[in-house]
């Protein structure tokens, strides 16, 4: 049953894709705007290639398919009511309020969250001192537009333009792509949310001490597993623990003091020392975000020769998948109206559990009706009431659509979109037309409407 569930996902987000792709000419920021140069039906290569107001010309090297070119139109952290959107918001609203510049009178963190999506080579891997042989430069694992560029791997790469343009607090968000395997729990294309935060001696260690406590090491110190040679052992570990804390303080503000997290030790090209957090979710740990002192290197190369700092990449469809009980990575990409209906009307703040939709088809029916003359406050109230109490479980959503009064008559009219659905086993159009016809029956008894 979950198997057949999952599939069917998978199916929908491919069928969406292949609809998508088709029309990427026609359609505006990420359109392929020449003739393709190869044939392959996996790899079409435009001549030259729009996207996010960059043009770029792909080359050789051009790996991207159509399908992720599809999923490059979906924004799917842009839209409201998308969980996706509703966990950026909740966990952006988080560091506004926690965190504020002196003063009180602004938030800390700058949020960009409209970074173009292809990147040169040099923000995805040089900058963040990725070595030449390391896997993620392979073509098998990331997605090359040319010998020059490629779609970001990770929100990291716009670390070093971002320090360089002056920014010291700030918090990208955005879709990443990676050649990776799909499952549960990995996808080609999914969401990050990176932050960086920099501290001067002051700032990290308190005016009082700032002179007290250096940022830096003398000159022979060496690289041990706790720090780099560049840092103080002081600075070191003030910015784990500061990193630790503003994380720990993340998780408990999106899953209460219930959650079971833990800090795990690990290894990125620009962080040193680099953990990864872990979630107990659904019986197993899950990674959520990695995260880090940053690399001092990194810092001096963008510019920033007075501060150290710490770094932070975290995958929000995994956090989201705790947050909602999301029981699978693929359904973020699904456009049946049983998923994204539950979302639609949600809050950031708001707790919310999502219940799994059916694998069955959907039936729609539209019911109209005259008002009575003199109809009571909560009409729609009512009228959702009665269609939940005669359909049942049959009843996944009921929409008020369309609402208006007549010039002449004065009389109003409601429409609602009742969608019929059943969680074991595909429901024809003449036994729900029994229930529908039911409906109308008591609706005309109980509030004497006029069916329309
Ligand atoms: C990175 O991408 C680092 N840039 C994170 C970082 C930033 C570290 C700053 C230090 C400082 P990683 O590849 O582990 O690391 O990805 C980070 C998070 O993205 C993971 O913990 C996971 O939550 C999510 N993630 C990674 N791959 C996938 C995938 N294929 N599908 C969904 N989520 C993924
Ligand atoms: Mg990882």
């Amino acid at each position: 049953m979950l198997a057949q569930r999952l599939l069917r996902q998978v199916l929908l987000s491919r069928g969406t894709a292949v609809r998508l792709g088709s029309s990427l000419a026609a359609s505006g920021d990420a359109a392929a705007v020449e003739q393709p140069a190869k044939s392959s039906p996996s790899r079409t290569r435009p001549k030259s290639w729009k996207v996010d107001g960059l043009v770029v010309k792909p080359d050789e090297r051009w790996n991207l398919t159509p399908s992720v070119m599809a999923l490059l139109e979906r924004h799917l952290h842009a839209k409201p009511g998308n969980p996706l959107n509703l966990i950026k918001q909740r966990i952006v609203n988080h560091f506004h309020k926690t965190y504020r510049k002196a003063g009180n009178r602004s938030p800390l963190f700058t949020v960009c969250d409209r970074e173009p999506r292809v990147v040169s080579l040099f923000d995805n891997f040089d900058s963040l001192l990725t070595p030449e042989d390391h896997v993620s430069r392979r073509p098998s694992d990331t997605y090359y537009v040319n010998a020059d560029t490629c779609l970001r791997a990770h929100t990291s790469a716009h670390q070093h333009k971002l320090m360089r343009q002056g920014f010291d607090n700030f918090l990208v968000v955005g879709d990443v792509y990676r050649r990776d395997e799909i499952d549960r729990t990995h996808y080609p294309c999914f969401h990050q949310m990176e932050g960086v935060r920099l501290y001067s001696a002051d700032e990290l260690f308190g005016k009082a001490s700032g002179e007290q406590f250096g940022l830096f090491a003398s000159d022979d110190e060496k690289r041990t597993p706790q720090k780099q040679s560049e840092l103080s052992e002081d600075a070191s570990k003030v910015l784990e623990i500061k990193l630790k804390q503003t994380l720990e303080e993340l998780c408990l503000a999106l899953f209460g003091k219930g959650a079971q997290i833990r800090f795990v030790d690990a290894y990125f090209p620009f962080t040193h020392p680099s953990f990864e957090v872990e979630v107990f979710y659904e019986g197993k740990w899950l990674e959520v975000l990695g995260c880090g002192v940053m690399e001092q290197k990194i810092l001096t190369s963008a510019g920033v020769t007075d501060k150290v700092g710490w770094a932070f990449g975290l995958g929000l469809e995994r956090l989201a998948m705790v947050l909602y009980s999301i029981p699978d990575i693929r359904l973020f990409w699904s456009e049946d109206s049983g998923f994204l209906s539950q979302f639609a009307d949600k809050q950031p703040e708001d707790n919310y559990k999502y219940v799994p939709i059916s694998v069955h088809p959907q039936v729609y029916f539209d019911l109209s009706f005259w008002l009575p003359d003199r109809p009571s406050h909560e009409m729609s109230a009512d009228v959702f009431d009665l269609i939940r109490s005669i359909g049942g479980n049959l009843v996944e959503q009921v929409s008020l659509v369309d609402e208006f009064t007549h010039k002449k008559t004065g009389r109003t009219s409601h429409c609602y979109r009742i969608v019929y659905r059943s969680v074991d086993r595909a429901l024809t159009k003449e036994e729900v037309n029994v229930i529908h016809k039911q409906i109308e029956k008591t609706l005309v008894e109980q509030y004497d409407v006029q069916i329309r």
